[in-house]
């Protein structure tokens, strides 16, 4: 195997309790959609237990790369929501070893997604949103779409983040528009 028990390990001792057990219901349901749409379930799963490995560092952490790594320094004005996954992706490969880029690319687009997404960023894209363990308006609608069409899926969450990033006037990442006016508007 991959040693999953090894990363799992590794993963839980980098966040709470809390946020371990939503990464193992990312990890169920990422397996899951890898099945029914046809992706290396082995991927998924890798990719589900690292998505949040990078979620409890300090800023002050993220700031420092941001400045020293050649990152576009826009990013400063962002947090860790829009840090974790993009620069998160460059821990789990550093810390943990990971080097397959179809899954450092489905960390870093994890929380924006993107207009070009593979069947991989797309599940854990998805698989975040829908994991068991979350708990908001609208996320049996998500199931329900997830288990019929990914890219529906894909479209749901898309709209409605953003839909609730605007109520809460929070700051919109460019590529979160950009997946926005690919996956909900068109694919122009
Ligand atoms: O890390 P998780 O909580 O499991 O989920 P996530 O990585 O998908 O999202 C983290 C947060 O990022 C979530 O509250 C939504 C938010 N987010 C997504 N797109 C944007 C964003 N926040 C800002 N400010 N701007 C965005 O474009
Ligand atoms: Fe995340
Ligand atoms: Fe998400
Ligand atoms: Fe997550």
């Amino acid at each position: 195997t991959y040693k999953r028990e090894e990363l799992m390990q590794e993963v839980q001792m980098h966040m709470s309790e809390r946020r371990f057990q939503h990464v193992l219901g990312v990890e169920e349901m990422a397996v899951a959609l890898a099945a029914k749409y046809g992706a290396s379930k082995e991927k998924a799963s890798i990719a589900a237990l690292t998505h949040d490995y990078a979620k409890e560092r300090p800023d002050e952490e993220f700031e420092l790369i941001i400045k020293r790594d050649g990152y576009d320094q826009q990013l400063l004005a962002y947090g860790n929501a829009i840090w974790h996954g993009l620069i998160g992706a460059s821990m789990v490969q550093r810390e943990l070893g990971i080097e397959d880029e179809e899954i450092l690319e489905a960390i870093r687009l994890h929380t924006t997604g993107a207009a070009a997404m593979s069947l991989l960023d797309k599940i854990i894209y998805v698989a975040d949103y829908i994991e068991p363990g979350r708990k908001f308006q609208g996320v049996k609608e998500a199931r329900e779409i997830a288990l019929i069409d990914l890219d529906e899926a894909v479209a749901y969450e898309t709209k409605h983040t953003l839909q609730h990033l605007i109520e809460q006037e929070q700051r919109i990442y460019p590529k979160t528009i950009e997946t926005y006016n690919y996956w909900v508007v068109g694919k122009a």
